[in-house]
């Protein structure tokens, strides 16, 4: 048994098994609303802006002072003082190259669901409370990230394409996932904030991979190759600790930092623990299952993980109980 198998086997054995489609199926609302849920939250304005749109910003949700312990412990892990297990540290291909220095070429720590500091904001209580108007009451955080978007280099490898993030994820129902993105310090148009194609998270999941004449050369930052570069685009302008949830087939994607400093973002992507793995083979999402196993077994030196596997790895129960992730 490899490092990674042993790690999963180890730390994550399942609380229950309950076959899920009925549940996961009962869930979902009839008729008027489908991509949330019932709840004493959200506004009947804001579920319906869900929606139509397949995003929300709620505003001032994340506290500068929890933002400053993030940042803290991201520079710490830049600077290798802490190296928390299963983490992937990227650094941007022309920064590397340049030597420059850790926390000015690491552009995204992925996976940092090993890490206590930075894994507090996938359990702050008032992330979570949104967070179950799309999931439902059992949740957990499956794919984490902080991405540190750095000053453009002129060969703009900082852009984040255009993309659904349903392409990286072998689970279902799109419904039952959400991701919650928290700018760390303003987000606007010259520093890359996020850019959405409000209403596209009706549409199915389209074919990704690297497009050509974009200048982005970062590993893994797939786009959409057929995207309709005239589709109405919103940049969605946010303040520090302000709150995006947006849906896995909402396409969107962030621009190039055109200032002198960074732009921070922690994110995680949630689902309801009643959601299933798909087989993804002889689908769109085949080639991506190729690349993040290589990736995963040359990391982990181990030849025998599959796709579930890293999941199962990565994922971790954040509130009520853990049925099929
Ligand atoms: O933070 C960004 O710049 C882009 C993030 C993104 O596209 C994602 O989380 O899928």
């Amino acid at each position: 048994m490899g490092n990674l198998e042993a790690a999963t086997s180890k730390m994550y054995q399942r609380k229950t098994a309950i076959p899920t489609s009925a549940q996961v199926s009962a869930a979902t609302q009839p008729g008027r609303f489908r991509y949330t849920l019932n709840n004493n939250l959200l506004t009947t304005e804001q579920r319906q802006f869900y929606e139509e749109n397949g995003y929300l910003v709620i505003r001032k949700l994340v506290s500068d002072e929890d933002i400053e312990r993030f940042r803290k412990e991201f520079i710490r892990i830049c600077n290798k003082e802490v190296k928390p297990l299963g983490a992937m540290i990227m650094k941007d291909q022309v920064r590397r190259s340049q030597s420059a220095p850790a926390e000015k070429a690491v552009n995204k720590v992925q996976d940092f669901q090993e890490d206590e500091e930075l894994f507090r904001y996938c359990t702050l209580p008032q992330v979570l409370r949104y967070v179950e108007c799309f999931t439902g009451p059992n949740i957990m955080a499956m794919h984490t990230m902080l991405i540190n978007k750095l000053p453009d280099s002129d060969k703009q490898t900082f852009l984040h394409p255009m993309h659904q993030d349903l392409h990286y994820f072998p689970f279902r129902p799109a419904e039952r996932i959400v991701c919650a993105w928290t700018a760390m310090e303003r987000a606007h148009r010259d520093n890359g904030c996020l850019v959405v194609l409000p209403g596209t998270h009706t549409e199915p999941l389209r074919p990704h991979g690297y497009p050509e004449g974009q200048g982005s050369v970062n590993k893994l930052f797939h786009g959409i190759l057929d995207l309709d570069e005239n589709s109405p685009r919103v940049h969605v302008v946010m303040e520090k600790g302000d709150t995006v949830f947006f849906h896995p087939l909402l396409i969107h994607g962030s621009g190039v930092n055109k200032t002198s400093g960074f732009r921070k973002s922690i994110s995680c992507h949630f689902a309801s623990s009643e959601c299933h793995y798909i087989d993804v083979k002889n689908t769109v999402q085949e080639d991506i299952e190729k690349e993040v196993v290589e990736q995963a077994r040359a990391k982990f030196n181990v030849t025998s993980v599959d796709l579930k596997d890293i999941w199962s790895f990565r994922a971790r129960l954040v509130q009520g109980e853990r049925m099929n992730l």
